[in-house]
């Protein structure tokens, strides 16, 4: 018998995502049979004091500040970026051009020059994963809707409508690196429509072919500066509105704010078509509404699908509790993590895995929007290659 197979790895970052991701390298060969074993190898970050103690608090055998170093580890198979978006690029060109494969967080990038410079490192280096960390694809209710949508209970989709509010943006909080453009590439445009724009993509298999329109409404101009008092400037869109057709017909809206008070993390889904729709809301994230529009008409009704049975064969349950013990957000990582092995071990993801090209498409709608905000004006994408 030939020593198991390992997956090595190295992450660049330790804040809420490296909690995050780590959590996933933890426990996704604790709770799934991975084709692999799993090293968490290295992490980096800069503050050397808080990063020992993150290392020791989550297992990583050792640590550096210098996440060049890192991407150089003969003992790292695969770099996971997770840090700030203008740190995407450095990091992940310098994994694939040290033979990583990489996976990285969304957005791709600041810009679409910057993704497509990624895109195209990524398949010089086809040999190598690039995955993309748009972790909501595995709420198991998302990936149930998709299975679903592929066997045809929905029909042709005609709308998608999604609306992604968080309330964390208000004038109280200060200028964070996410309300700079050359730190963030965007605010609620490119952190929380970038998630939705992926789940349409993924869920109908459509593409976008036209922004009919967008508003990027930045509402605080000035905030206050992190230290020494004063404020400085937010050049980043709080509230995002889009309008999209796909190339198969369908619409969609594309909702976001970091100002909608009340709404703490409310990301949902409706997809209509015409034989049924389906809903999510991650605030409800065991929960899947479907309205199934083939019964008879006095039968018709939205049901509500708790996606947490094994033995209905629900996305991922069997990998976790019984039936009515739900998962939460940091369960979506370990899920995608645990497909990424079983894909890099040669087994079959159980839904689609994101990948840089995912990421791609969606940051062309993203640049598309940007620029249909400033020239008031539908962008066709095959104007933004
Ligand atoms: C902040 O808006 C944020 O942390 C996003 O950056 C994440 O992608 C989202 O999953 C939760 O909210």
């Amino acid at each position: 018998m030939g020593a198991e197979k390992v997956l090595r790895i190295g992450m660049i970052g330790s804040k809420f995502m490296g909690r995050a991701h780590s959590n996933a390298y933890v426990n996704g060969p604790r709770f799934f049979d991975l084709p692999m074993g799993v090293e968490m190898k290295q992490v980096a970050a800069q503050d050397e004091e808080s990063l020992k103690k993150f290392a020791k608090q989550w297992g990583w055998e050792s640590w550096t500040t210098k996440w060049r170093e890192l991407v150089k580890n003969p003992e790292v198979d695969l770099v996971d970026v997770g840090t700030p978006n203008e740190m995407h690029r450095d990091q992940a060109i310098e994994a694939f051009e040290n033979g990583k494969h990489v996976v990285c967080e969304k957005p791709l990038a600041n810009t679409l020059p910057i993704a497509r410079e990624m895109i195209k490192v990524a398949k010089k280096h086809k040999k190598q994963k690039a995955y993309v960390w748009f972790n909501y694809r595995r709420c198991p209710a998302v990936s149930l809707a998709y299975q679903m949508i592929n066997s045809g209970r929905l029909g042709r989709i005609l709308q998608v409508r999604c609306v992604y509010l968080q309330d964390w943006g208000g004038p109280e909080t200060p200028l964070l690196w996410r309300f700079k453009k050359k730190h963030a590439g965007s605010g609620a445009l490119g952190d929380l429509v970038a998630h939705s724009v992926d789940l349409a993509r993924f869920l109908t298999g459509d593409d976008v072919k036209k922004v009919n329109g967008a508003v990027l409404h930045t509402v605080y101009k000035e905030r206050m500066l992190l230290e020494g008092g004063g404020t400085g400037k937010s050049d980043v869109d709080d509230i995002s509105l889009l309008l999209a057709s796909f190339k198969s017909g369908m619409v969609a809206s594309f909702e976001a704010s970091r100002l909608a008070r009340g709404y703490k993390n409310h990301n949902k889904i409706e997809l209509h078509g015409e034989k049924g729709s389906l809903r999510f809301n991650l605030e409800r994230m065991t929960e899947l509404d479907f309205y199934d529009a083939e019964l008879p008409a006095k039968e018709q009704g939205w049901s509500t699908i708790n996606v947490s049975e094994a033995g209905a064969g629900h996305p991922y349950a069997e990998n976790w509790w019984p039936a009515g013990h739900n998962l939460g957000y940091e369960h979506t990582f370990v899920n995608q993590f645990a497909d990424m092995v079983n894909e890099m071990g040669g087994k079959k993801s159980l839904v689609p895995l994101p990948s840089f090209e995912d990421a791609y498409e969606v940051q062309r709608v993203l640049e598309a929007a940007v620029r249909s905000a400033k020239e008031g004006c539908d962008i066709p994408l095959s104007q933004v290659k």
